[in-house]
């Protein structure tokens, strides 16, 4: 049961003062990370009341239209985190280069990277959208910070999360001692405990996968789905189910919740690519979240969190969830 008194806040200062496990400098990014969603939640919630709904009329470095909420999230994000000291720089899915703390306020020794809002296409119709982040500490032995720094892999994050914008606002969580899930408790203003050491189980009968795209996939993933919707009658001899909500803060939010698997594999619409999803800022993070959680997040071949990224807005291929599914996905590739 847990105790619905404890605060974001309280969680921080006892994973810092009685479990160790972070410094006070990371606890104070994270609580400004939270600040900044609380922020973007409310934005959110105002929808066509406030100035935050439509297209930005520009370009991401992606080659994305932007929505004004992009925008709005990526400002809000930078303008809480930059002035605390915590920080060196930043990364984001909406801004092409690093953005290095300025020198009026003094520099701190992480690295933020985030999507500052995932799910664009979601905004405007009313559906559950994020925003996910992954703290790196900057290497040592130079002076000042380069876009080499980020080039790290998942596996040295030292927290990672996201925040939920949905029917309710959660921020769940991990600094490495499992996976915590916070709800904004609007008349308090503040994120409260509501679930702790979350747990994925290891089996499930629930996908989700982008099946308009089935004709461009792979062999093995072909494979996979395949046999879950032959259903009862083929291989896997039990039926499956399937969501899609096209946001992969929603999506990863249901795994965390009741289990499943998700794919946005590699396919052959741009075979130059190596997926759609970003692997420092969505990957990485969610990857990150699954494991502390009991499941599995490869990219069919190698684990995510194992990739030496050779750019900041490189992409991959995610497969992610429960731990035997996952585990089957990937076998499929290795067979091939
Ligand atoms: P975004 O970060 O620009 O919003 O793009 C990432 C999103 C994921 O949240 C989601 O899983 C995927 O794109 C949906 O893509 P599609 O529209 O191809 O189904
Ligand atoms: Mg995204």
């Amino acid at each position: 049961m847990v105790d619905h008194r404890i605060s974001l806040t309280r969680y921080l200062v006892e994973q810092q003062r009685v479990h160790g496990h972070i410094p006070s400098e990371l606890r104070l990014l994270l609580e400004v990370v939270a600040r900044a969603c609380k922020r973007i939640s409310f934005a959110v919630n105002k929808g066509d009341l406030g100035d935050a709904m439509g297209s930005a009329g520009s370009e991401n470095v992606q080659g994305e239209m932007q929505k004004k909420l992009d925008i709005i999230a990526n400002e809000t994000l930078i303008e809480a985190n930059e002035w605390g000291g915590h920080l060196a720089a930043m990364a984001s899915e909406e801004m092409e280069g690093i953005y290095i703390v300025p020198n009026r306020y003094p520099q701190g020794e992480y690295l933020l990277l985030f999507d500052p809002l995932d799910g664009s296409s979601n905004i405007d119709v009313n559906v559950s959208i994020g925003t996910i982040f992954s703290v790196l500490r900057k290497p040592e032995g130079h002076p000042g910070v380069q876009d080499a720094d980020f080039l790290q892999p998942g596996n040295r994050q030292v927290a990672a999360g996201y925040c939920v914008y949905g029917p309710q606002t959660t921020l769940v969580l991990t600094v490495g001692d499992g996976v915590a899930m916070f709800t904004l408790d609007r008349e308090q203003g503040s994120f409260i405990l509501t679930r702790e050491n979350v747990r994925i189980a290891e089996d499930t009968q629930e996908f989700a996968i982008n099946m308009s795209n089935m004709r461009h996939w792979d062999a093995p993933v072909r494979r996979y789905i395949d046999e879950c919707l032959a259903g009862a009658e083929g291989p896997r001899g039990k039926n499956f189910n399937m969501r899609w909500i096209a946001s992969m803060v929603a999506d990863v939010h249901r795994i965390l919740s009741r289990g499943g698997l998700f794919m946005y594999p590699w396919d052959k619409r741009e075979p130059h690519k190596p997926g759609k999803l970003r692997l420092m800022y969505e990957a990485n993070p969610m990857g990150w979240l699954i494991e502390q959680a009991g499941g599995a997040a490869t990219n069919g071949r190698q684990r995510i969190l194992d990739i030496q990224p050779g750019q900041l807005h490189e992409r991959v291929s995610v497969i992610l969830g429960s731990k035997n599914e996952v585990e089957r996905v990937t076998s499929y590739h290795s067979a091939t």
